[in-house]
């Protein structure tokens, strides 16, 4: 039985196991089907993680979590695994490494990171503590590789692969170029580690955020990053009232500037509607759900989108390449009320083709999306000719999943909705 990882795309605590996998010539499938919040809570996930997060590693002899433990356990498969170094002592400073980048880098990340996504309460003097000590460990962490390339030894090690994927989502959600300047040997660091042919192969192409994100309103978190028991625990553990801001102190909510599609003008499509109406189709798709998309549809408030990836060549590794688009529909997020999309993954042999379909509100793309999510200029954008009846016939067949599509088979449809 071959090594099957639970995960969803794009989530930096997969990518451990996958890049210690491709350094290691071990075999890692990721599950199909994967579902964040619904697969991770059903009793057979519960059995495998009681505390129903991702990652989990089936293996033939029982299943492991904890992303750091999974990675171990993978680089462990391969006898005298070079990433595990030569010595007691190399195997010491490996495991250090690990360790200070889990409660050190990785803890004061998301201290900062996630309650600025809404995951958790804002407390300004927190985010202050916390990129205190973020920066502490970047310094010091930034002393060290002074004088070396990697954290252990002359060569990648797990312990560069587990700082890597810690520091990748820093670098990519807030970690801005003004912040990281001071840390010129970290900076130096992350990007030799990210453009590593065996970590470029998970990543994919790494972009250092250009901005910190604004401070949301609490909501749901998004569907991969999600750390729902942590939020509940936040709100249910009283608040230390040393690291808490006086309410009077606390930053008075903004009024959300409206986003310019609320102010267009009224289109008979509702979005929901068409959501609901492809949710609950389970039969007859193309009669009732294809139709009725149709039906609805309203070329003046709305706009459909094919789009092509550009790099099909790159398409070589299915889980990568199914992690792109997770990834991509992870950051399509804040266009949720405005938009809907499929992405199929096309073909039985790589290089696998990336194509979709989205319906905007607005007859353009909306331009916050362009702005905000890099994946637009990874793909061609052509907008559909609904007059044209090959152009609608392909568009429902996107809708549809229909195989074959372009004559082949779909490694995998993925809706965003
Ligand atoms: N310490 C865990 C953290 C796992 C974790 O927070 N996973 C998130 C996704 S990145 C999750 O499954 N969240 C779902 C939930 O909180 O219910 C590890 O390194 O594996």
């Amino acid at each position: 039985m071959a090594l099957v990882l639970y995960a969803g795309g794009g989530n930096k605590n997969a990518f451990k196991a996958l890049i210690a996998a491709e350094y290691s010539g071990v075999k890692i499938e990721l599950v199909k089907d994967f579902q964040m919040g619904v697969s991770n809570k059903s009793a057979e996930f519960l059995k495998m993680n009681p505390i129903g997060k991702v990652p989990v590693l089936e293996t033939p002899e029982g299943p492991v979590f904890e992303s750091n433990a999974i990675a171990r356990y993978v680089a462990r498969v391969k006898a005298d695994n070079p990433l595990y170094g030569s010595s007691l002592m190399e195997y010491a400073h490996i495991e250090q490494w690990i360790d200070f980048s889990a409660t050190e880098v990785d803890v004061n990340i998301g201290k900062w990171l996630y309650p600025r996504l809404g995951f958790y309460h804002y407390v300004a003097v927190s985010e202050e503590a916390s990129i205190a000590a973020l920066k502490r460990a970047l310094g010091a962490l930034n002393t060290h590789l002074a004088s070396s390339t990697y954290l252990v030894g002359h060569s990648v090690t797990l312990a560069d692969i587990v700082m890597a994927c810690n520091l990748y989502i820093g670098f990519a959600r807030i970690m801005t170029k003004s912040f990281t300047a001071e840390f010129p040997h970290v900076e130096r660091y992350f990007w030799t580690m990210v453009n590593q042919p065996n970590i470029r192969k998970v990543m994919g192409d790494v972009k250092q955020a250009e901005s910190v994100p604004p401070v949301q309103k609490r909501t749901a978190a998004p569907k991969e990053q999600k750390p729902k028991e942590a939020k509940k625990e936040a709100k249910e553990a009283p608040k230390p009232k040393s690291v808490e801001k006086p309410d009077e102190e606390e930053e008075a909510p903004k009024p959300k500037p409206k986003n310019p599609l609320d102010l267009l003008p009224p289109s008979k499509m509702i979005l929901d509607d068409w959501k609901k109406l492809y949710s609950n189709t389970k039969t007859n798709f193309r009669e009732v759900a294809i139709k009725g998309f149709w039906d609805m549809y309203d070329p003046e408030g709305y706009s459909l989108w094919f789009c092509d990836y550009k790099y099909d060549e790159e398409n070589t590794v299915s889980y990568v390449t199914l992690n792109k688009v997770g990834g991509f529909l992870q950051r399509m997020d804040l266009c949720r009320k405005y938009a809907f999309g499929k992405m199929l993954v096309i073909g039985s042999e790589a290089p696998f083709k990336v194509k979709g379909l989205w319906l905007f509100r607005g007859t353009e793309i909306p331009k916050f999306v362009l702005e905000e999510v890099y994946d637009m200029e990874l793909y061609e954008w052509t907008k559909v000719d609904i007059s044209d009846e090959a152009q609608k016939e392909r568009a429902s067949a996107m809708i549809e999943d229909l195989e074959p599509f372009d004559g082949e088979a779909l490694l995998d449809a993925k809706c965003f909705k």
